[in-house]
């Protein structure tokens, strides 16, 4: 028994407002359709994040549609759950995936978490927000319980889990049951494949780029998903690469040798044959950005769909910037010194702090800091200012303003 394995398609993303973009991710999908038809599975799971939203286009709808269709056609049913991007977080609210029950997808949800596909249980659940992790650890408990009757079990999820996400996960390694031998999950970009349980455990990666910080995995794995083979004492998973539609190109420049730096450019991409998406670091420059990118936006404005600079004042590279011994850049000497044009210590010391507390998810502790900071400098400034009463104006403190939302780039959700 075989299946194939994939997960964050995110169909219907519309990536940089552009609408060749949301075509390059139905393209890819329409792909790894067709792969899998070649792959002569018996059955495929998407562990979620079908589509970019809950209340998909019907373009994105339809592209799903046909997909499902084809796969009907050779016989090949698909398994799914809902990610964080296909439910809306309502009681009783239904994922889009149920659309198409009738046309023979099988919806893993909470209603029907388990399936048998011939001596094979599948069994999944949608995804959970850590603020549910009591129900969800439950349930993954209950399920757990199920699978021990079974030789042959997959559990299908849309979660991060600690030791491959870092941040803002809803689990911990450890508290994945550990009785299956398959852990079909989704929410990471990258391609991992990890030994777990009973035998592996497999984020199949994104389906397209969908963010800029996908681009070094992407050179590393490519994208795509995964087949597995059942049959032997345990899965043997085989990674199945599929080429998106256009290049994605990354590179630093040095102002000082911008000309040379485009002209290569250019070279590189004139015979594409989409217009790639052009991502470049321009460091040094001491001149007008906004006339820098017209100047980059006149030599390579026609042979790319999109150019995303990053302008910096200094160079990225500096040796001075290497300030631990392990060769890895401090982050906080580089906020120190991108803000150096506001001179102000009390700036710099406030960033770095964040920063530090930020990155250890000290939420409470950086606005209480914030609190601070605007109380020492900025609510007294105001208090002192030229002595009228204008209370009313006041802001109010930062810690009845909403939930501070912090999302780090290099998130992958
Ligand atoms: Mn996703």
């Amino acid at each position: 028994m075989k299946f194939a394995h994939l997960a964050d398609t995110h169909l219907g993303y519309r990536q940089y407002g552009l609408f060749e973009r949301e075509k390059d991710f139905y393209e890819v999908f329409e792909k790894v359709i067709d792969k899998i038809i070649e792959e002569d599975v018996d059955f495929v799971i998407h562990s979620g994040d079908l589509f970019e939203t809950a209340r998909p286009s019907p373009m994105a709808l339809l592209t799903f549609q046909k997909g499902l269709l084809k796969l009907k056609g050779a016989g090949i049913p698909m398994y799914a759950i809902a990610g964080n991007h296909d439910v809306v977080m309502r009681k009783g609210a239904i994922p889009p995936q149920v659309i198409f029950k009738k046309m023979g997808l099988k919806v893993i949800s909470n209603i029907n978490p388990t399936y048998m596909h011939g001596d094979i249980f599948i069994a999944g659940l949608p995804y959970f927000p850590a603020s549910h992790g009591k129900t969800f650890r439950s349930k993954l408990a209950e399920l757990s319980e199920k699978a021990s009757h079974h030789e042959k079990s997959i559990l299908v999820l849309h979660q991060g889990i600690d030791k491959y996400f870092g941040y803002n996960y809803e689990l911990e390694i450890g508290e994945l049951p550990d009785n299956f031998n398959y852990y079909a999950l989704g929410h990471i970009h990258k391609y991992v494949n990890d030994k777990f349980g009973k035998g592996n455990l497999v984020y199949p990666g994104s389906g397209e780029i969908w963010k800029t910080s996908e681009l070094p995995d992407y050179l590393e794995n490519g994208k795509g998903f995964v087949v597995v083979d059942m049959d032997g004492p345990k899965p043997l998973v085989k990674r199945v690469k599929v080429d998106i539609p256009r290049e994605f190109i990354k590179r630093t420049l040095d102002y000082s040798n911008l000309e040379s730096g485009i002209a290569g450019i250019k070279e590189t991409i004139k015979d594409f044959d989409k217009k790639p998406i052009l991502n470049l670091v321009i460091n040094n420059v001491d001149s007008d950005t906004s006339r820098v990118y017209e100047l980059i936006k006149e030599e390579l404005g026609d042979l790319s769909l999109m150019i995303r600079p990053t302008f910096n004042m200094f160079d990225m590279d500096d040796p001075e910037l290497v300030a631990d011994g392990n060769g890895n850049v401090a982050a906080t000497d580089i906020i120190v010194k991108q803000l150096e044009m506001y001179d102000n210590k009390d700036v710099d010391a406030l960033a770095t702090d964040l920063y530090d507390l930020l990155s250890k998810d000290k939420m409470d502790e950086s606005k209480e800091l914030i609190n601070q900071f605007y109380e020492e400098f900025y609510a007294h400034e105001k208090d002192s200012n030229d002595g009228s009463e204008d209370i009313e104006e006041e802001q109010p403190p930062i810690e009845e303003k909403e939930d501070v939302q912090v999302t780090f780039k290099g998130d992958i959700q």
